[in-house]
C-alpha cells in the first residue's frame, strides 16, 4: 500500500458529497469544520484551516473553490519537506526519543529495515536498558532481520553502550546508527538526563553529532501525543517525528494538528507491526490520502 492510500476513504467521499452539493457558502463553511474536525483535525487547527480557505475564496462561489483551496492550505501545514542526508557517504547517528510505548523500538527496526533496503548499512543500538525487554526486544529485531545490534543487559548504563555502539559505527563502517532509547524513568529528570547523557557521548565520539533526534509519538492517541511532544520538547532539540500507529486512527488528521502544532517535520509514519509498515511521509501524498486525489 501506498501512503497516499492510507486514508483514502473517511475524508475525501464527505468532503466530495459536500463541495458538489448545493449547499450555500456559510452552510459549507460550518460543514467543512465540522468535518474536519470529524476526521481527527484539532478544533482550533480545523478553524484555522477553514477559516485561510474561506478567505481566500473571498465572494466567489464556495463550491468551486473549496476543495482547491482547503487543499493548499493543508499543504502549508507542512512547510519542510527533509529527507535524510545520508547521500554522498554521510554517516549518520540517529537517535529515536519518545515515552514508552510510543512505538520507538519497533520504529528503530523499521527504519533499519528501511535504510537497508536502500542500500545503507546500518548498525542499531539498544540503548533502553531501563526496561526489561527493552534490549531484548531490539535484538531480537535485529535477528529477524539480520541487522547487528549493540546492546548491554539490564540496568547496564545507557551511555555505555550508545559508546559502545558509536565505536562500532565508527571502526566498522557502518552508514547509519540508529539508537533506541528508554521512554520511561523513575522521574523526567533522571529521563531528561540520561538522553543529555547520550547526547554528549555521541557529540564528543563524533561532532556535530547526533544530526538527527527524532520524536517517536504514538499517533492513534490524539491529543495526548501532542501533549507528550511538549514534554519531550522541552529537554531535548528535536528535529524529526515519526508518527506510530497510524493504523490505530482510523482518518489521519491527527497527524495535521499534530504537524501544525509542532512546527517539526514528520519524516515517517507507521502504520502496523511489521518492518515493512513505514512509509517516509510526503505531505503532497498524505493530502492526496485526505482528500482525495
Ligand atoms: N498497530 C501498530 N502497533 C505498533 C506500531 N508501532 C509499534 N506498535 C506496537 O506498539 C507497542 C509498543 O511499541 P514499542 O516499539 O515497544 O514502543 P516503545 O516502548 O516506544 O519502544 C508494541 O506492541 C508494538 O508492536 C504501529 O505503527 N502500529
Ligand atoms: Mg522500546
Amino acid at each position: 500500500m501506498a501512503l497516499k492510500d492510507l486514508f483514502r476513504t473517511s475524508l475525501s467521499e464527505k468532503l466530495g458529497a459536500l463541495f458538489s452539493s448545493g449547499k450555500n457558502r456559510e452552510e459549507i463553511i460550518a460543514e467543512l469544520e465540522e468535518q474536519l474536525v470529524l476526521a481527527d483535525i484539532a478544533l482550533p487547527v480545523a478553524g484555522r484551516l477553514v477559516a485561510a480557505s474561506a478567505k481566500k475564496a473571498g465572494g466567489r462561489d464556495a463550491r468551486e473553490h473549496y476543495a482547491r483551496l482547503l487543499r493548499q492550505e493543508l499543504l502549508a501545514v507542512f512547510p519542510t519537506e527533509r529527507r535524510l542526508a545520508l547521500a554522498n557517504g554521510e554517516r549518520i547517528v540517529l537517535l529515536l526519543v519518545g515515552v514508552n510505548g510510543s512505538g520507538k523500538t519497533t520504529t528503530a527496526a523499521k527504519l533499519a529495515y528501511f535504510f537497508r533496503g536502500q542500500g545503507r548499512k546500518v548498525l542499531l543500538g539498544a540503548a533502553d536498558t531501563f526496561r526489561a525487554a527493552g534490549s531484548s526486544q531490539l535484538a531480537l529485531w535485529g535477528e529477524r532481520l539480520g541487522i547487528p545490534v549493540v546492546g548491554g543487559d539490564r540496568g547496564a548504563d545507557p551511555g555505555s553502550v550508545v559508546f559502545n555502539a558509536m565505536r562500532s559505527w565508527q571502526e566498522k563502517d557502518f552508514d547509519l546508527l540508529i539508537v533506541d532509547t528508554a521512554g520511561r524513568m523513575q522521574s523526567k529528570e533522571n529521563l531528561m538526563r540520561e538522553l543529555e547523557k547520550i547526547t554528549r557521548i555521541i557529540a564528543k565520539l563524533a561532532p556535530g553529532q547526533p544530526a538527527e533526534t527524532w520524536l517517536v509519538l504514538d499517533a492513534s492517541t490524539g491529543q495526548n501525543a501532542l501533549v507528550q511532544a511538549e514534554k519531550f520538547r522541552e529537554f531535548s532539540a528535536i528535529n524529526g517525528l515519526v508518527l506510530a500507529k497510524l493504523d490505530g486512527t482510523a482518518k489521519g488528521g491527527t497527524v495535521v494538528s499534530i504537524a501544525a502544532q509542532m512546527r517539526i517535520p514528520v519524516l515517517f509514519v507507521g502504520h502496523g507491526e511489521s518492518e515493512g509498515d513505514l512509509w517516509e511521509f510526503s505531505a503532497a501524498a498524505f493530502v492526496d490520502s485526505l482528500l482525495g486525489a
